[in-house]
């Protein structure tokens, strides 16, 4: 996988919106604009579609942030899983849609906002 320098910038970021899907006193509404925000790191051309290789991009720094490595089987995977109406890019919606799921997983009490508790 080849390294697109602009995307070292904005890794920090995604790894910091993604750990915010489970951060104490979120609500539903930081949850929206922090799946936005991800997407927007995610369309590295900006054209409102992420394509395989943008989410292999966006994946591949994000693994590398945390020391790991990511192959395509787990990007293949990840994108089957987003891309929902089957277009082979993930939209923002497709992207939100997950995320408020896993956001709704967490908000155990379903008041829309991740307590303390529920935070992992
Ligand atoms: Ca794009
Ligand atoms: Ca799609």
């Amino acid at each position: 996988m080849r390294i697109v320098p602009c995307a070292i910038a904005v890794t920090a970021l995604l790894v910091s919106s993604s750990a915010l899907a489970q951060k104490a006193g979120q609500t539903r509404d930081q949850a929206v604009a922090a799946s936005a925000k991800k997407f927007k790191n995610l369309d590295a051309d900006g054209n409102g579609k992420a394509t395989p290789a943008e989410l292999a991009a966006f994946m591949t720094k994000a693994a590398e942030k945390r020391g790991e490595t990511m192959d395509q089987a787990k990007v293949d995977r990840r994108l089957k899983r987003l891309d929902t109406d089957a277009d082979g890019a993930v939209s923002a919606a497709e992207l939100q849609a997950e995320d408020l799921a896993k956001f709704d997983k967490a908000d155990a009490n379903h008041n829309g906002v991740i307590d303390g508790a529920e935070a992992g």
